[in-house]
């Protein structure tokens, strides 16, 4: 568990399951919007994470979902947003973008499990993990038109690139909010439950990428993330360098052995 640097009390709540890292925004009372504490404390806790892989800590897989049943993040705090000058306001924009930065280029997969509303930045957040699943009660969208500015935590350029041009021009013009059924349909998740049964599922999903070798999860994932935007030729090349990579880990000769051996491989991150 964190507390904020101004001693709040645990604005994010972390709990560990093996090699898995579950993480929830607590501000229920606020829809957990992020205030600039909780921005703070998010990436102050996403960083002791990379340092502890850097360590050689096994540390798998994250799940990031939000306190209670309405909110995984309604987006910006706009009570807190209102008291700010232009260039607060700008600060603050470089250290929303600095969390969602470092939630997309973490070293190993994190999850977005929407436990309900996902709005602007909130939405933006979960479009920052690698993958998203959402309770049956979730709606996701992005309505900062309607508040007089754009998304501007990355949101229309990762909606594009997850979901297509149209789809995000759809949701970003129209600020229109999207069920989780449709965010299935749309690609934008990648899968549905019940909301009684989020947490169950999220924790399936986190073993299921948990029981892989996590520095193939990291250059997969790397692979994936550096070769998206670029030509053909050129995102093969980054998957050949990422490949390199995993060529000479330790854990590359344990599948192998492990398949002949018919056991279950034990992953070191080595
Ligand atoms: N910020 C601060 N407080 C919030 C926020 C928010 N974004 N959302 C909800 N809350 C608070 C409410 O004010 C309320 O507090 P209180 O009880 O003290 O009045 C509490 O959470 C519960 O909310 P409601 O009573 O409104 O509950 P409802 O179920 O009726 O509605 C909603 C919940 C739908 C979440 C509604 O509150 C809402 O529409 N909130 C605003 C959502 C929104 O527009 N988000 C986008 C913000 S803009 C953004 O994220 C852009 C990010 C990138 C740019 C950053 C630049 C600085």
């Amino acid at each position: 568990m964190e507390t904020s640097a101004a001693g709040a009390p645990h604005l994010v709540l972390v709990s560990r399951r093996g090699s898995a890292a579950f993480v929830t925004l607590n501000r229920p009372e606020a829809a957990n919007a992020l205030s600039r504490d909780l921005v703070a404390t998010l990436g102050r806790t996403f960083a002791a994470f990379a340092a502890e892989i850097a360590s050689g800590g096994d540390l798998r897989v994250v799940v990031l979902t939000g306190a209670g049943e309405k909110a995984f993040c309604a987006g910006a705090d706009l009570k807190e947003r209102r008291t700010w000058t232009l260039d607060d306001t700008r600060v603050f924009l470089g250290e929303l973008n600095a969390l969602m930065d470092g939630v997309a280029a973490f070293p190993r997969p994190v999850i977005a499990a929407i436990n309900g509303l996902a709005l602007g930045g909130g939405f933006e957040l979960a479009l920052a993990c690698d993958l998203r699943i959402a309770a049956d009660t979730a709606e996701l969208g992005l309505p900062e038109v309607r508040l007089g500015i754009m998304p501007g935590a990355g949101g229309t350029q990762r909606l594009a690139r997850i979901a297509g041009v149209a789809v995000a021009k759809e949701l970003t013009l129209t600020g229109r909010r999207v069920g989780a059924a449709q965010a299935r349909e749309l690609g934008i998740v990648t899968e549905v439950a019940a909301a009684g049964a989020l947490g169950e599922a999220s924790a399936r999903l986190a073993g299921e990428i948990a029981g892989a070798a996590p520095l193939a999860l990291a250059a997969a994932k790397r692979a994936i993330d550096a070769g998206a935007a670029k030509p053909l030729a050129e995102g093969l090349a980054v998957e050949r360098a990422c490949y390199e990579q995993v060529l000479t880990t330790d854990d590359r000769n344990e599948g192998l052995n492990a398949f002949l051996e018919k056991r279950p491989p034990e992953f070191k991150g080595r």
